[in-house]
């Protein structure tokens, strides 16, 4: 068949090199640039093949997040803006590791597996973030579908969020936006224009936020959101990516693990910042005090607040929708206790990756997932929307139940539920700080984070570290588990687990307890524990 011997030609200019072996981690492909041309072309292959088989456009994201300049990678998107499923992460493992004549009997295998009707027609839409090297990749993975006979949009620099949701928009004929950029901004903005607009007593203050882009795409594009946002929030806006270099000392990553604020934004005491990732699907908020003292608000810290909004309107709604938090093992032990004791709400916990919170999240009427480190989203069931849209319009219900209808459904039109969204988050953020009517600090108050420590720890194969009860507790190997319980009743409300890093060739540490003193010195001794 001619598509085939397209295939072959092109190929050889993407070659693989030999003995080369990369797995389709937690979040893609991602390793360093140069190693990436060939997984890219055939990357674009295996969206053209996907697209085939759902009938759907499906995107393809030029990306290594938070890691540092030299790195990319690549995701694939599905049709609704999720992640690609666990069996279709296996074959983008297959066709990556092919070497290069083994490319196209892998390539028919997998169509004669999932009984692929190559007449299909295919769209796949492409996005990259501002690395240098994802102008050349992403014409790899252009080249890649059109081998296939694929129709490919290429949507130049965007966010990964702006990307799931152009694909979810594409495919729900509009339903859930307008599949442009522009739609993105104006379906966000009003949202939150409607939001905060007879919000009283909003002070400049409030309307003032720092953002760190990060040096990356997130920046770019925030400012672009601005204008739409007619001046009801003004973004003071640092690592712009005009001087400095993507990620370096800066974004939410650095800000979470070091626990400190970004380099090149000047901060005064009690001024609300936040930062967001390489990206710009991550986002952390954080200010300094008085006494110059830096103060961490993370994803446990913003789906506290977005948990309490959200059940407060369902109340004035007189909604009975059920209402859940997702969280992973790295949720600070302050908040599980809060959102189960004191909000009594149902709380999750899975493994790490945004893949398992998201699919737990699915499971309630509204579920609101976090990772520790700022990735996370709120999703509302097809039952939660009609019953909210249902409030809204009955003329039977009185006003104060039909002004809660109101928020909830703006409140919904904020949130890109396809993914965790810096952006998209953020103004959800600042609407629910306009709307209670909070400053930063008060925020923050909601409950007192156990101080915590994370590690990581060198091995010689960390695979032989198996977890279980959604990565809290170690199986294998024999006796660790045992050793760590013994450590952890030497400290006062301390936990600590262990697991296999899913993106680097580490294992990870965590400990939290009553004081800084006992956190770190219980997470030394679990690491030693791990040798
Ligand atoms: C990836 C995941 C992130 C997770 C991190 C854990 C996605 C989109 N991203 O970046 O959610 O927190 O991996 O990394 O799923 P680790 O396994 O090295 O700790
Ligand atoms: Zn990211």
């Amino acid at each position: 068949m001619a598509e085939f011997e397209e295939v072959t030609q092109k190929s050889a200019h993407h070659p693989k090199p030999v003995g080369l072996v990369l797995q389709y981690g937690t979040a893609g492909f991602r390793t360093c640039a140069k190693k990436l041309d060939h997984i890219m072309f055939r990357m674009g292959l295996l969206a053209t093949l996907r697209s085939k088989k759902t009938k759907a456009t499906i995107g393809v994201m030029v990306t290594a997040s938070h890691n540092p300049e030299e790195d990319n990678g690549v995701k694939l998107v599905d049709p609704m803006g999720e992640m690609v499923t666990p069996a279709w992460e296996g074959y983008a493992t297959e066709l990556a590791n092919a070497e290069q004549e083994g490319l196209l009997p892998t390539l028919k295998d997998l169509i004669e597996r999932e009984a692929i009707d190559m007449a299909q027609e295919a769209n796949v839409f492409v996005g990259k973030d501002t690395r240098c090297s994802s102008e050349s990749l992403s014409k790899a993975v252009m080249d890649g579908v059109c081998a296939l006979g694929g129709h490919c949009k290429d949507n130049g620099l965007v966010t990964t969020p702006q990307l799931h949701y152009l694909v979810c928009c594409q495919n729900t004929q509009g339903r859930y936006g307008e599949a442009t950029i522009k739609g993105y901004y104006q379906k966000l903005s009003q949202a939150f224009i409607q939001l905060t607009k007879n919000v009283p007593n909003r002070t400049d203050d409030q309307k003032t936020l720092l953002v760190d882009g990060a040096n990356g795409i997130g920046a770019l594009k925030v400012s672009e959101m601005e204008t739409y946002l007619k001046k009801e929030l003004q973004l003071s806006l640092f690592n712009d990516g005009s001087s400095g270099k993507l990620n370096h000392l800066c974004g939410a990553d650095f800000v979470k693990v070091q626990q400190r604020a970004p380099k090149g934004v000047e901060i005064s005491a009690g001024e609300r910042c936040c930062s967001y990732d390489g990206d710009a699907d991550r986002i952390v908020y954080y200010y300094t005090d008085s006494a110059s003292r830096f103060h961490l608000l993370d994803g446990d810290k913003i789906a506290t607040l977005i948990s309490t909004y959200l059940k407060d309107l369902l109340t004035q709604a007189g909604l009975d929708l059920q209402i859940a938090v997702v969280q992973t093992a790295y949720a600070n032990g302050s908040s599980t206790r809060y959102l189960e004791d004191v909000m009594k709400v149902i709380v999750r916990c899975t493994k790490t990756g945004v893949k398992h919170l998201h699919h737990a999240a699915q499971e309630f009427d509204i579920g609101i997932y976090f990772e520790a480190n700022g990735h996370g989203t709120v999703l509302f069931s097809k039952l939660a929307e009609e019953k909210i849209q249902q409030l809204a319009r009955d003329s039977n219900a009185n006003d104060e139940r039909k002004r809660a209808a109101f928020t909830l459904h703006n409140t919904i039109n904020l949130i890109n539920q396809t993914v965790g969204d810096a952006m998209s988050d953020m103004l959800l953020i600042e609407a629910v700080l306009a709307i209670r009517g909070m400053t930063v600090q008060q925020w923050d108050a909601i409950y007192t984070d156990l101080p915590n420590r994370q590690l990581k720890v060198k091995v010689a194969d960390r695979r032989v570290i198996d977890t279980t009860d959604a990565e809290r507790r170690t199986v294998r190997p024999e006796g660790l588990q045992e050793a760590i319980d013994l450590l952890v009743k030497k400290y006062r409300r301390a936990r600590s687990f262990v697991r296999p890093s899913g993106t680097e060739d580490v294992v990870r540490v965590y400990a939290e307890a009553d004081t800084q003193e006992s956190a770190d010195a219980l997470a030394h001794e679990v690491s030693l524990a791990v040798h």
